[in-house]
């Protein structure tokens, strides 16, 4: 296997000056915090549950490796200023490296394919290319709501809503579409890429064990088998649009294939657009499905919520030609759009970021973390979202509480800078925050026009982890309104 994708990260010691953070109780001498008698899949949620009370700052071991994880939010504040830190990657994040190598996403900002692609993608995602993107996101979201009027039983609503948005990221980007609503079957891309995401966050774990190094090497293939279907479906995208002899840079693809850059003139190679491809597919539909199924789960869950989207859904689409939102009209479902902000808060879907200073330096001063904290450019730190959107300091003490009010204009002016961060941060911020939004806050609007949701009384939300967060065999019954339960006439 090539070194490229063993990044500096697995080299960094973070050692913190030999500082130790408050961890979790029962740390074994041997194993360190490997929690004992719980689901090894989800870690994420096992350290939700160990970690909250251990203050701003804290760590866990796992053999002879710490991750030190921040969740509070002035120390977050701290290190979201840009001229002092800068992203790094997660090992989970790292390790995918071996498949998409210096894509946007997995680049080190030193590595000059990111500020490349960053500045050559850049044009995808302005506003004049939403409006352009926006009548595709109407199509697919009416496949999606044939397909639900046609349901004669509960609906997969994690797996409609990856259809959906993967056929949204493909149309929209690459011209390409996946017809995943024709069929009833996962898509093997996306069984494919599910597959090698899971071994990302993985491996981490296997190579850990003591006779790791030589399991993962297995395990490294079969994943490697996987990747290799994305990549001859991604060869064969690229293929086509360059054998049509379409050289317009007329979407996502077409700007990777044949735009310059403006100040130097280089171009992406063949290698980096093939990356880009596989890195928008991914990470341009996985998290946003995530977020459109945590807002179903808590409209469902929250029936006056519901009834408030509702209305304001009513009112915004009975101005509108046939019910269906224009580009401007999703500007105006404000309740709409602290739905999807307050689902985002409690459960982001991409659930953290890594950050390391870009020269030694001191952190924490009056952050409550006794004396200050010496951080060098070995050390990195882990954000943990869903922990730091339940930073009581700044959410109050009910942080469980859903409600969409928190993102009232005036509550969040009030609130600290940096204390809600589910898009990252700085120059490595999500490129596609303006496309997801767009997009969900769309779907949200039409599904709740069309159909009124019944949570089945039976489920309890359960979360999969695989990098990203994603409710799982999280089914509803969608059933049409009738004229009854429309606050307003629309037609
Ligand atoms: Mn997105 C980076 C969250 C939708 C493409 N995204 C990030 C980061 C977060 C994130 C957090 C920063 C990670 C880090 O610091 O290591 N993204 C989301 C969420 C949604 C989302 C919660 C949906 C909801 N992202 C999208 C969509 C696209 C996209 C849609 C593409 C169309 N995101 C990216 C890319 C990056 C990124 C590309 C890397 C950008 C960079 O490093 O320059």
């Amino acid at each position: 296997m090539s070194e490229e994708w063993r990044g500096p990260i697995a080299t960094m010691r973070n050692g913190w000056g030999g500082r130790d953070f408050p961890h979790p109780a029962g740390r074994r001498r041997l194993l360190g915090d490997l929690p004992q008698g719980m689901d090894p899949r989800t870690p994420l949620q096992n350290s939700m549950a160990r970690c909250r009370d251990l203050g701003p700052i804290f760590e866990m071991r796992f053999l002879n490796r710490r991750i030190v994880f921040v969740q509070g939010a002035a120390l977050n504040a701290e290190l979201c200023d840009e001229s002092r830190f800068g992203k790094t990657l997660a090992p989970a994040v790292s390790n995918l490296r071996m498949f998409v190598g210096d894509g946007l996403f997995t680049a080190y900002t030193d590595e000059p394919n990111w500020a490349l692609a960053h500045d050559l993608l850049r044009p995808a995602f302005t506003k004049p290319a939403m409006v352009t993107y926006h009548d595709t996101m109407n199509e697919v979201a009416d496949e999606l709501i044939e397909r639900w009027e046609r349901a004669d039983a509960p609906v997969d609503v994690s797996g409609d809503l990856t259809r959906l948005t993967l056929e949204t990221i493909g149309r929209t980007s690459f011209s390409h579409s996946f017809g995943s609503f024709e069929r009833e079957e996962q898509d093997v891309f996306v069984s494919s890429m599910i597959r090698a995401l899971t071994h990302g966050m993985r491996r981490q774990a296997i190579m850990m064990m003591p006779w790791g190094r030589w399991v993962v090497g297995r395990a490294d293939r079969r994943a490697q088998a996987a990747q290799s279907v994305v990549d001859d479906m991604v060869d064969g995208i690229i293929a086509d649009r360059l054998a049509a002899d379409d050289n317009h840079e007329r979407d996502l693809l077409g700007l990777m294939l044949h735009s310059a850059h403006q100040d130097t003139g280089a171009r992406l190679d063949p290698l980096a657009v093939r990356r880009n491809v596989v890195t928008f597919l991914v990470a341009g539909h996985e998290t946003t499905s995530g977020a459109l199924s945590f807002a179903l789960w808590f409209l469902a869950t929250h029936p006056q919520v519901r009834s408030r989207a509702q209305a304001e859904v009513d009112a915004v689409l009975a101005g509108e030609v046939g019910g269906i939102p224009s580009y401007a009209a999703i500007a105006r479902l404000r309740y709409v759009r602290r739905v999807l902000d307050e689902a985002l808060r409690l459960w982001p879907t991409a659930p953290a970021y890594a950050r390391t200073p870009l020269r030694d330096t001191v952190i924490g001063e009056g952050a409550g973390v006794g004396a200050p904290i010496t951080m060098t450019t070995d050390d990195w730190a882990l954000i943990h979202l869903p922990l730091l959107h339940r930073d009581r300091s700044v959410w109050g003490e009910d942080v469980e509480r859903f409600d969409p009010d928190r993102f009232l204009p005036e509550a969040v002016r009030r609130r600290p800078a940096h204390s809600y961060k589910p898009f990252g941060t700085g120059e490595r911020a999500c490129i596609g925050r303006q496309f997801a939004l767009h997009e969900a806050v769309l779907v949200l609007a039409r599904l709740l026009h069309r159909f009124d949701f019944e949570a089945d009384p039976g489920y309890e939300l359960r979360i999969t982890e695989r990098l990203t967060l994603m409710p799982e065999g999280f089914t509803l019954t969608p059933r049409l309104r009738t004229p009854s339960t429309v606050s307003t006439i629309d037609q």
